[in-house]
């Protein structure tokens, strides 16, 4: 057995002990490409951001849920016992719950929380829920909610399809062009939900490359690829790849170069979309010289892609951010539709991708891995939202919301029960969350750091981190299994999620709240090695029907890690579905790919792809206020919010600032040097940044990571940040009423120098403690 090993969503690390302490992190032998983002988790483990004890919001330990909500995120925190604090929690969600039912208790709790099987944060707190009786939960994700909902009736379920994506070798062995809407940026390729034993996108990338494929980035960013691909820019305005992937449609059949047996044979209603197209229904035909002006891309350009589209094997890559966008459903659509004409779906290295590089995993020969998870039971309560319009069913309790071709009501919440998520970083307009917010009595946070989120409890659990417990960390698009080490003692009294909800349940059966058998149901009457050992057991039943034979437990353990065989051959999205359309027909209505859906259609809106300009893009009226397009994209130097106190995060900020790109001709018109602080503003709110001036901007266009703590500037004007979240600018609207998802990247701003002296950044200092 190697030193212990620890595991996160960016990668497995090796830890050198010293006296019985952990002092290093190393890269995993057998990652040729690790993230530096592991200096942070060392880094982070104590310090001033750790929370140290259970602590409650002053002014609500005094008056209870009489108490002013507005000061939530201002106000000093008292330390209590855990004692007290876990009472508090079990008499207040026994209060709720007595009064208003379960459906008043929101824990959706949407996030990333840390790797590890067993103590994966949501899961606790949904085997937790649905076992005292349910709760109001969540539905779909932050990163594609309008893929996940619009899939189904168009091809398949977004993550079936993500299980067998075309594989990178599939790409190097029989691609030609990779056409990748969004680009691929491989800082997202550090990332894979629930860790990365190799970082092998760049690997696959350079093998394609090296094998003759051709790369075109099409988005706002000249750096989405990397520079070893030699990759095309075709700089389009955000938010109009409807209307180029149109143009390039009408371009390929004006020119009789679709695949009339391809369409025949595997799709459904072609025939309904070709009058939009050709603009027989509306009088506009989707050709290049419409597009050019939507997408500001020459119309010559696009009739050259849609030629060198047909004239080569195509794979056609749509990123994750396309979805989120308003109306983000139809991106996907018009992806898939365009790949049909093309007729390359389902043979290799053709067909279209939905986020090569927007994780490790994805673009990778491993399939789906048979990894058990905690066991979560069913949800009593049975009422859900679509993850992002929480802000709207804090503020709207009884109204009514559409999702997928059905009406339903938000609940009226009374509590909101959150772990392992960071809502004040990653919701859309926070300023419209912070005073939705105020709705409700209490709030309840697990963390192990104050984060924004922590700030704004009424009462704090600290947690631990991976370090200080024993877990098994395994995802389900890699090759290894790890069995992660405790290496060192919680910090302060922090306790494990599975602890804290045991206690909880053990309370609420105490005070009478709760069954009897609640913690023991809870616990399962096991400890962490022994569900651990149930949890191994269980994949290693499952592994069986997949081929993977696993040693015993105890060998394992004594092992640290495990590595599955290569797979067989390269992956093929769809293969079986080409190979024999009736023998393995799709999971949609008409067993064929939808070009045409009579589904969508019953929900009063065009059964086929549309072009819709959104509200908030360069070419409409808004524009004229705001002129720059703000793209909020993920962080290079952290997962989201995570760790942004650390070392290695704020290195990458500028005057402590988190800072933004644009283009030089937009900042000498404005007479911003680099690195001059700036100020980002639209009608929503305010940040400040820095600003970096960037060739690889496109004129027009603003770029800011997301992920930078919160830090309202409470004094003078609470709606601006003065670290630079881009989620006060952000618009929370719902991508349309299919999927209701965040549509983050439809977002209008102007810069301006900042005139006044800059307030100093206090997001990563710790509230006041009474
Ligand atoms: N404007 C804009 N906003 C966006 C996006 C965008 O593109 N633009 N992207 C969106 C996307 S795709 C996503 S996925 C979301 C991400 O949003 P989140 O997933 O909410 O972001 P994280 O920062 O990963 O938050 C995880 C939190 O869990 C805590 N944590 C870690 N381990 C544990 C644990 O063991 N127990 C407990 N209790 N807590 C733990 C961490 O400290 C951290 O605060 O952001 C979304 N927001
Ligand atoms: N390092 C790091 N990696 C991560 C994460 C992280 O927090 N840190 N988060 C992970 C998560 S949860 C997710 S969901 C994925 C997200 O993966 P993606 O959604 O692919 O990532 P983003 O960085 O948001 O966006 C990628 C690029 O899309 C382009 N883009 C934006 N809007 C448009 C548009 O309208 N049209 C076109 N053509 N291009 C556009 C931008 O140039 C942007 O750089 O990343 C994952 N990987
Ligand atoms: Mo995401």
């Amino acid at each position: 057995m190697g030193r212990p090993l620890t595991s996160s969503h960016w990668g497995i690390y090796r830890v050198e002990l010293e006296n019985g302490q952990p002092v290093k992190l190393t890269p995993f032998e057998d990652d040729p490409a690790p993230s530096p983002i592991r200096s942070a988790i060392l880094d982070t483990r104590t310090g001033p951001c750790r929370i140290a004890q259970p602590m409650v919001r002053r002014s609500y330990l005094e008056k209870s849920v009489n108490a002013d909500r507005a000061l939530r995120g201002q106000e000093a925190f008292v330390p209590v016992s855990w004692e007290t604090a876990l009472d508090l929690v079990a008499s207040e969600l026994g209060r709720i719950r007595d009064d208003f039912g379960h459906e008043a208790i929101y824990a959706g709790s949407y996030g990333w929380a840390s790797a590890g099987r067993f103590h994966h944060a949501q899961s606790q707190l949904r085997r937790f829920m649905n076992l005292f009786g349910g709760c109001t939960t969540a539905r779909d994700s932050y990163s594609y909610a309008a893929a996940e909902v619009i899939l189904p009736h168009i091809v398949g379920p977004m993550a079936k399809l993500i299980e067998t994506h075309t594989s990178w070798r599939s790409i190097a062995e029989a691609g030609g062009l990779v056409i990748a809407f969004g680009g691929m940026a491989l800082r997202n390729s550090q990332m894979n939900a629930g860790g990365v034993g190799r970082h092998s996108q760049s690997e696959g990338m350079r093998a394609a490359k090296a094998a003759g494929i051709k790369f075109i980035n099409i988005g706002p960013c000249n750096s989405d690829v990397e520079d070893e691909l030699n990759a095309d820019w075709i700089a389009i305005r955000p938010n109009t790849d409807v209307a180029l992937m149109l143009a390039l449609a009408h371009t390929v059949v004006s020119e009789d170069r679709h695949d009339r047996e391809f369409l025949a044979q595997y799709c459904q209603g072609f025939e309904k979309f070709l009058p939009y197209l050709m603009g027989e229904t509306d009088g506009q035909p989707k050709s290049a010289e419409w597009a050019a002006h939507i997408c500001g891309i020459k119309a010559t350009e696009i009739i050259q892609l849609s030629r060198a589209m047909v004239e080569n094997p195509t794979f056609l890559n749509g990123s994750w951010s396309l979805t989120r966008q308003e109306n983000g459903e139809q991106p996907i659509w018009m992806l898939v539709v365009l790949a049909c004409l093309l007729g390359g779906i389902g043979k290799p290295g053709t067909g279209f991708g939905l986020g090569l590089g927007a994780v490790n995993g994805v673009g990778s020969d491993r399939g789906y891995l048979p990894w058990a998870a905690l066991p979560t039971g069913k949800n009593p309560a049975n009422r859900f939202i679509p993850v992002s319009r929480i802000s709207d069913m804090l503020i709207n309790p009884g109204a009514s919301f559409r999702y997928d071709g059905k009406i339903y009501t938000y609940p009226d919440i009374r509590l909101v029960y959150w772990v392992g998520g960071n809502p004040f970083h990653h919701h859309q307009d926070i300023n419209r969350l912070r005073r939705a917010w105020q709705n409700v009595e209490t709030v309840v946070v697990h963390e192990p750091f104050w984060t924004a989120t922590a700030r704004h409890a009424d009462i704090v659990l600290p947690t631990t981190v991976a370090l200080e417990r024993n877990d098994l960390a395994a995802s389900t698009r890699d090759d290894y299994l790890i069995a992660m080490q405790k290496v060192a003692e919680p910090f302060g009294e922090a306790r494990n999620d599975h602890d804290i909800f045991a206690e909880i349940a053990f309370h609420l059966s105490r005070k009478g709240l709760g069954r009897k058998s609640l913690p023991s149901e809870f616990t399962g009457e096991l400890d962490e090695k022994g569900w651990l050992k149930k949890l191994y057991e269980e994949s290693r039943e499952r592994g069986k029907h997949y081929g993977h034979i696993l040693p015993e437990f105890e060998d394992f353990l004594e092992l640290g890690t495990l590595r599955l065989g290569p797979p067989r051959k390269p992956r093929v999205m769809l293969e079986k579905f080409r190979a024999d359309p009736l023998d393995a027909p799709l999971s949609t209505p008409s067993g064929r790919i939808e070009i045409f859906s009579a589904k969508i259609e019953s929900f009063n809106l065009p059964g086929h792809p549309v072009w819709r300009a959104p509200t908030e893009w360069l070419g409409g009226s808004l524009a004229g206020k705001y002129p720059l397009h703000l793209i909020t994209h993920q962080p290079d130097r952290r997962l989201h919010s995570q760790l942004d106190q650390s070392t290695h995060s704020r290195a990458g900020k500028i005057h402590a600032r988190e800072p933004c790109r644009l283009n030089p001709n937009d900042a000498k018109s404005r007479n911003i040097q680099n690195k001059d602080l700036v100020r980002l503003y639209n009608k929503r709110g305010a940040c400040i940044s820095a600003a970096l001036i960037d060739e690889n901007v496109r004129p027009g266009v603003v770029m800011m990571a997301t992920g930078a703590w919160y830090d309202p500037d409470w004094e003078n004007d609470p709606d601006l940040c003065k670290h630079g979240n881009p989620n006060v600018l952000t618009r929370d609207h719902p991508t349309s009423e299919i999927a209701a998802g965040p549509s983050a990247l439809s977002c209008l701003v102007e810069i301006a120098l900042l005139a006044d002296e800059a307030p100093r950044v206090t997001a990563h200092e710790p509230p006041p403690l009474a």
